[in-house]
């Protein structure tokens, strides 16, 4: 759950922000959310993601819906994107879409369906014409931060100081500089849908490190929230050097969200920098 791998300050729990700015939360007695409506070109492809964290949810889930208009505002298509119901963790959710032909208008719904109501919270939701297609918010760690830990990711693990750094840097300007006293490093959670086919890529620069590896883990979640399997898929101990680091993954039967994680297994500690991390559907 939302408290996994965390303790005393680093509880994502006591937080309903993911982004230096402000989140929408959202208490519904029964199906209902919010919208926004965009201006799009047709035929074109989009990336639509944001953060969303569920405190109460009895039934149903809460869904990412694009509707399209054409110029007389009649309903063309409509395309459910991502839905999801577990609950107390910052998913990150979305995909690439794209519009049909003779859309004018994308209406973006982020909505609870349950007759039951319940309670989340959304943040960091973003809407451009696609650059790379990633379905991580903040991949590139080129946005804002709090405390230290970029926009959209979260601890893991043990003390450490965390700080966006600007002289270790492999992509843009800013990268996310880790510096543990034990085991522990950054995550975010991805919506997947399982049997599909992802790529995952990052690039890792070890400061310093005095024993042990730094390794790309990537954890599947049911909708429940319980961990289902988990996959290594590097481990790095080259200092002072860029290493690209990734895959090919497939989410097992039953998972609804991919954990990916940076983080050192060293009870002893170490300094790494983190950069230009991509999840892509395949
Ligand atoms: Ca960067």
């Amino acid at each position: 759950m939302g408290k996994y791998g965390a303790y005393g300050d680093y509880q994502l729990t006591t937080s309903t922000v993911t982004s230096g700015k402000q989140s929408q939360r959202l208490t519904m007695t029964g199906t209902g959310g919010i919208y926004q409506d965009v201006a799009v070109s047709g035929n074109t492809l989009y990336d639509l993601n944001g953060r969303i964290n569920i405190s109460s949810l009895q039934s149903g889930a809460v869904k990412l819906v694009v509707n399209y208009f054409d110029s007389s505002g009649k309903a063309i298509s409509g395309l459910a994107v991502t839905e999801l119901s577990t609950l107390n963790v910052w998913t990150t959710f979305g995909g690439t879409i794209k519009t049909p032909t003779g859309a004018v208008v994308a209406r973006i719904h982020i909505h609870m369906d349950s007759s039951s109501g319940g309670i989340f919270v959304v943040d960091m939701v973003n809407f451009k014409k696609t650059t790379d297609g990633n379905m991580l918010g903040n991949g590139d760690f080129e946005a804002s931060q709090i405390g230290g830990v970029a926009d959209g990711w979260g601890k893991y693990g043990a003390y450490g100081d965390y700080q966006l750094t600007t002289s270790t840097v492999t992509s843009g300007t800013q990268a996310q500089k880790i510096g543990m006293t034990g085991i522990g490093g950054l995550y975010q959670e991805v919506a997947v849908s399982a049997e599909s086919s992802y790529t995952l890529s990052g690039r890792i620069n070890i400061v310093n490190l005095l024993s042990e590896k730094v390794k790309l883990i990537v954890n599947y979640y049911d909708s429940s929230g319980r961990m289902i399997s988990g996959v290594t898929l590097a481990e790095v101990s080259v200092l002072n050097i860029w290493t690209t680091v990734g895959g090919t993954i497939k989410p097992p039967m039953g998972a609804v969200s991919a954990r990916v994680h940076f983080h050192m297994t060293s009870s002893s500690g170490g300094t790494f920098v983190v950069d230009k991390v991509e999840f892509k559907k395949s």
